[in-house]
């Protein structure tokens, strides 16, 4: 008897498990719609900052870590300027901790260096040079590969 309330229990919280997201996504539209001003001034912090990177795989995997810190809405690597946008809410996390989960991805922040063992597991096009300019103006320079 007691077998069975307890897989009861397993499935019912499966079920939301897997359901979670996707309700979540729902009511925070709904939210959205109804408040979108007031949301943003209370939740968004904008920031940028350099990150070191080469192609558009490194860009998958740099705005994949940032994205992957709770409380961040937008991640935005430019390969030109090698440098993110990120808006996230303050309440929820901060600056440092979106830094330390790029460098745990292997990839140099202005403030944290990469975690080397993930920097030698990227695929070879993306070994960036650790002396890379970042944050770049604009302007690219032409970088010998
Ligand atoms: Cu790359």
């Amino acid at each position: 008897m007691k077998r069975v309330i307890l897989s009861v229990a397993v499935i019912a919280a499966m079920g939301l498990t897997s359901c979670k997201d996707e309700a979540k996504k729902e009511v925070e539209t709904t939210v959205t719609e109804v408040t979108s001003e007031v949301t943003k001034e209370i939740a968004a912090a904008e920031i940028s900052f350099g990150v070191r990177g080469n192609c558009g795989m490194c860009k998958t995997t740099i705005e994949k870590a940032a994205n992957s810190v709770e409380g961040v809405a937008k991640a935005n690597w430019d390969v030109d300027k090698k440098k993110i946008d990120v808006s996230f809410d303050e309440t929820k996390t901060d600056e440092m901790s979106i830094h330390n989960a790029i460098a745990a991805s292997g990839y140099d922040t202005e403030k944290v260096a990469g975690d080397l063992a993930a920097y030698e597991n990227l695929p070879g096009c993306c070994k960036y040079d650790h002396d890379m300019q970042m944050n770049q103006s604009g302007e690219v320079k032409a970088e010998v590969h």
